[in-house]
């Protein structure tokens, strides 16, 4: 049962200043007109309050990760109207943005019931500028060095020539594949832009564009030709047909809606191709759920971006997000965070059980739409760390002879799939079955980063596998599960994802996998030299839940730094490279991280427009790049919730 009973809390960071240590103070104030005692404080977000930190008011009385459960002094009464007030000193994990502190609260009482804290934005002691939210979108100037309104700008521009705006397009297919890609554009404007009409027909007063499969094209690559009537699309593949739609498509929405600054040519040709094949992003859909719908958006959102892989992160400690029928728990449970269930309430997740999974329906409808708009669906199910989720849905995985406890970089105790049990392989083999049915991609990724130094010493089985293997480390015993993994992948015909960790330890079969490089150029180039391909996403400037300034008025995380939309464009993902690296250079992506994005207005102003300027260095050719341009055309692009909002 929750309580009616009104509660507000209010908290505040307080960076380190000469004279005092950083201080993280949190304030609860009881609204309502009954005094409560007997109660604890439950909060959530992305900064933590340490097993190690002091706490002065009060006591730290129960955490995990980043709930904590804080309890007054014992036979404390917080009077009506009165306000009672901790301070946590010692975070390991500073808060440097609004959105890093508590944005869930509820109380626990003794009754087992709870009761909601209304909860303020955190504020920081030195900044009270207007907290943001919502996409910056960049305003269209009356003056651009370009007519036409393409992003990512294409590879080779001839037009000439103005013609009065058409309606709409009224797409004239030859053939099989043009007919399935007019339908697929068809289906992607509809989503995008439901009012605007942009497929029309001819009675409509739409523009005829005569689409049709030719030889001769790069896999992605196509051919736009003006004349006065119709306009011709060919291209090799279906993919390189829609990437032309979406360009004629994009062409018509600058030309209709800004039509001092663009125009729709009347003659000449665009004839374009990718730069790189790898074009990217990752969604983490663990720490905070996505739903199908949400997905779908967002899916053809990344074709109106031409990019075309979607790294999907479906595990993590916080969750787990798809349906496996060998294993109900991991829905049941693991989808799921409350007060008292076996995952708490983390990241802003609130006392009620908060989550989502994807049904195995869900998943074919997502893959089977991702695969029409040219997508290639590389889900990952991370392994072995950042399994936290995994082992509360099932315990018996855990080997029952460890004793003691080692912690991950977030905070989660004992969070590892043990290498040296039959049972972990068993589950891993079973899991495959499963997913792989499911996806029909080239690649599916098994995760590998962030497992702790000291993971598994205090399991017997584990420390005997390491001698067995000869290592001293949790690196040897993590190679060689990750290499088992892998081996079963390679002989099911997939290639292995991977971060960029399973590279050590002794690594993994180079042949069949790619990395991602996530710390630096530097790195990345690095493993190329040791033969593995490289997807580039360094966490400085590709990782999306990054704030775009160090201002704490900037939602966002900030523990690998900052990053504005045109540090991410200009950024150069192959500098200092040698030739023979650049042959190991798959492409880019963007990675979004979901700790801080509880608030979708957060989703917005980090996503949008960094995800496009992420396609342009990822379609246009290096020195036919163009912040100035990208930025007077960005505005045209979609947003996910179209959340614009004002400060706060
Ligand atoms: C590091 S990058 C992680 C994630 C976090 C992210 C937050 C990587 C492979 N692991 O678990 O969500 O930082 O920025």
């Amino acid at each position: 049962m929750t309580s009616q009973r009104a509660f507000l809390l209010a908290t505040t960071w307080h960076p380190a200043t000469e004279n005092e240590p950083l201080s993280y103070s949190l304030t609860l104030t009881n609204l309502s007109n009954e005094p409560i005692s007997d109660f604890r404080l439950c909060v959530s977000g992305p900064g933590r309050i340490d097993a190690s930190s002091t706490v002065e008011g009060g006591t730290l009385a129960a955490k995990l990760s980043n709930h904590s459960q804080l309890a007054p002094p014992d036979g404390f009464v917080l009077q009506p109207k009165s306000s009672w007030t901790i301070t946590a000193r010692g975070l390991s994990y500073p808060l440097r943005h609004w959105t890093d502190g508590a944005n869930a609260a509820y109380l626990a009482l003794v009754d087992g019931s709870t009761a909601m804290v209304a909860v303020e934005a955190t504020r920081s002691a030195g900044d009270n500028g207007p907290l943001k939210r919502g996409a910056e979108i960049y305003p269209v100037p009356a003056h651009v060095e370009v007519p036409l309104s393409v992003v990512p700008w294409p590879h080779t521009v001839a037009i000439s020539g103005r013609r009065a705006v058409p309606q709409g397009l009224a797409l004239l297919p030859e053939g099989d594949d043009a007919d399935a890609v007019a339908k697929t554009f068809g289906g992607l404007v509809q989503a995008l832009f439901p009012v605007e009409g942009i497929a029309r027909s001819v009675a409509e007063g739409g523009l005829p564009v005569k689409i049709a499969i030719a030889d001769g094209f790069k896999p992605e690559a196509y051919a736009i030709r003006f004349s006065s009537d119709p306009v011709h699309l060919s291209a090799s593949t279906r993919s390189g047909l829609l990437y032309g739609l979406i360009t004629l498509g994009q062409i018509l929405r600058g030309a209709r809606h800004y039509p001092q600054t663009f125009l729709f040519p009347l003659e000449g040709e665009i004839r374009d191709e990718p730069s790189m094949r790898w074009r990217g992003t990752h969604l983490d859909v663990a720490r905070q759920f996505y739903g199908s719908a949400e997905i779908s958006q967002f899916l053809h959102i990344l074709a109106w971006n031409k990019l075309n892989r979607f790294h999907w992160h479906l595990s993590d400690d916080e969750a787990w997000r798809v349906e496996i029928d060998a294993y109900p728990e991991l829905v049941s449970v693991g989808a799921w965070r409350g007060h008292g269930l076996p995952i708490p309430p983390l990241l802003g997740s609130g006392p009620q059980p908060t989550g989502g999974y994807y049904t195995k329906t869900a998943v074919r409808e997502i893959v089977a739409l991702a695969g029409d708009l040219g997508i290639d669906v590389v889900p990952e199910i991370d392994m072995p760390g950042h399994c936290y989720a995994v082992l509360q849905s099932l315990p018996w995985l855990r080997d029952p002879q460890e004793t003691g406890a080692y912690f991950s970089i977030q905070d989660f105790p004992n969070n590892c799939l043990n290498p040296a049990r039959d049972e972990t392989y068993e589950f891993v083999e079973t899991l495959l079955d499963e997913l792989l049915e499911l996806f029909p991609s080239q690649t599916i990724h098994v995760g590998a980063d962030e497992v702790p130094a000291d993971a598994w010493t205090g399991s017997p089985q584990a420390k005997a596998r390491l001698a067995e293997l000869g290592g001293d480390t949790s690196a040897v015993l993590q190679a060689d599960f990750l290499r088992r993994v892998q081996a079963s992948l390679t002989a099911r015909g997939r290639m292995t994802g991977a971060w960029q960790e399973a590279a050590v330890g002794g690594g993994i079969d180079k042949a069949h996998c790619y990395l991602n490089g996530w710390h630096t150029v530097e790195i990345c180039a690095e493993l190329a030299t040791e033969g593995y391909d490289i997807v580039v996403c360094p966490g400085q400037v590709y990782y999306l839940d990054m704030a775009n300034s160090p201002d704490w008025s900037e939602p966002g995380a900030g523990w690998a730094g900052w990053s504005e939309p045109e540090k991410l464009y200009n950024f150069d993902p192959v500098e200092g490279w040698s030739t023979t690296q650049k042959k190991r250079f798959l492409g880019v992506q963007t990675c979004i991280w979901s700790e801080p994005m509880t608030d979708r207005g957060v989703f917005d102003r980090l996503v949008f427009p960094r995800i496009s300027a992420l396609a342009e260095t990822g379609w246009t050719q290096p020195e036919a790049k163009s912040w100035e341009r990208f930025k007077a055309l960005a505005g045209l692009m979609p947003v996910l919730y179209g959340s614009t909002a004002p400060p706060f």
